[in-house]
């Protein structure tokens, strides 16, 4: 690890140069578990470090708003030729700047503030811009909220449904960020249909995972499809949009000009190249080994006497409730840091413990099979997780310190993609 890699770089700036190669040594030496990061390729990092960036392009490929677009177009338009290709879907907005905002543009495109919108509560799964109370969507719209069954962890449809009838909201969400089971879009279509109301499938967290045919498609059954490119589709950091060609006005409308200015074009370059990487049938593998990994984590982690929301996994994720530890997620998730394990506390469903100190973490496959790992190397880790947790218990910071070498001995087996050998 050297900071020469940006030799510019570090000749300009040695301060932030190194600390660019320090965050290469931590990802490359520490076992990433947070389900909704990856590392991309080096051909996605390139792409996005490009001229790429030193243009404004406010509009659309052949309409816009400043000259000098010949390149540009081109790399929208393939950008947004692979997005249709891959999910099989009518139109595909490349440019919001990310899962947030690409979230408030179908809010602008479909309702008015004060309507009633519907989506899965945060602390059950969903994510903050699905109407929940803190977020901008919780306030200046209705936000009702469904979640899972406290007997099985799973979504209850019939309950989405009742709620849906009751409620008639203008839009409805499906999809999150806690959710470790498959969405069942055919049933929120048939619900959304009844209650009249508008069906996005934020997908964010398994678009990789749909691309590589390892969980069903929404495409074909909501109105629209809202994703990150960043994490199992394992392009930049941003968003795409996609939707039934009657929406598609729409759609663009409220990404550009409602919501945004000028598309990161260096951006929306590295969402062309990941596209293209997803399309290749070593793609449906690496989505495949993600599923496989997690089930097979999933089943170490219950041996090892893991309580695990829903029982275990259908993806990429896994929510581990540590109550029956009697260590908080948040004690947990810093002392798995300590160890090289890096993943994220989060609450579990009906949680006591407040969103800043919860009862669990959240952890996931799709970075450690970005590196090669396999179904073999799941009970390792799991036992790591195992012994990190007790050792959280214990304080004992000597058995975090072996673990973390022992972590870092086999990652240097499996280089990242996209990292310094
Ligand atoms: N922050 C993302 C996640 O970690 O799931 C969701 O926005």
């Amino acid at each position: 690890m050297t900071a020469h890699r940006q030799p510019a770089l570090f000749a300009t700036d040695p301060e932030l140069a190194a600390l660019v190669s320090a965050e290469e040594t931590l990802q490359a030496e520490t076992l990433r578990l947070i389900p909704s990061e990856n590392y991309v390729s080096a051909a996605v990092l390139e792409a996005s470090g490009t001229v790429l960036q030193n243009k404004y392009s406010e509009g659309y490929p052949g309409r816009r708003y400043y000259e000098g677009q010949q390149n540009i177009d081109r790399v929208e338009a393939l950008a947004i030729e692979r997005a249709k290709g891959l999910f099989g879907v009518d139109h595909a907005n490349v440019q919001p700047y990310s899962g947030s905002p690409a979230n408030l543009a179908v809010y602008l495109a479909f309702a008015k503030p004060g309507d009633t919108v519907m989506g899965m509560a945060l602390p059950m799964g969903g994510h903050l811009t699905h109407g929940w109370g803190v977020s901008a969507t919780g306030s200046w719209f209705r936000g009702v909220q469904y979640g899972v069954s406290a007997d099985t962890g799973l979504v209850d449809y019939d309950a989405v449904r009742a709620l849906a009838l009751a409620e008639r909201p203008k839009i409805i969400f499906c999809g999150g960020t806690a959710l470790p089971r498959t969405i069942d879009f055919e049933a929120f279509a048939s619900i959304a249909e009844e209650a009249g109301s508008v069906l996005v499938a934020d997908v964010a967290h398994i678009a990789g995972l749909i691309a590589g045919g390892a969980h069903p498609s929404p495409a074909g059954h909501v109105d629209v499809i809202s994703t990150t490119t960043h994490k199992t589709l394992r392009g930049p950091r941003g968003a795409m949009l996609m939707c039934r060609e009657e929406h598609a006005k729409a759609i663009d409308k409220a990404v550009f000009p409602g919501l945004q200015g000028g598309p990161h074009n260096q951006t929306t370059a590295g969402i062309a190249v990941a596209l293209h990487e997803a399309a290749q049938p070593s793609f449906v593998s690496y989505a495949h080994a993600v599923v496989a990994n997690a089930k097979a984590l999933a089943a170490a982690l219950l041996e090892r006497g893991f309580d695990l929301v829903s029982g275990g996994t259908d993806n990429h994720l896994i929510l581990i409730d540590l109550t029956g530890k009697d260590v908080p997620g948040k004690v947990a998730a810093k002392a798995l840091d300590r160890a090289g394990i890096v993943v994220n506390y989060n609450t579990v469903p009906f949680d006591p413990r407040k969103p800043f100190d919860p009862s669990g973490i959240r952890i996931g496959t799709p970075s450690l099979t970005s590196r090669g790992l396999t179904v073999a190397h799941m009970p390792v880790v799991a036992d790591w997780i195992s012994r990190a947790v007790d050792a959280a218990a214990k304080a004992d910071e000597a058995a975090l310190a072996a673990i973390r070498s022992e972590v870092a001995d086999l990652m240097a087996a499996f280089p990242a993609p996209g990292l310094p050998l």
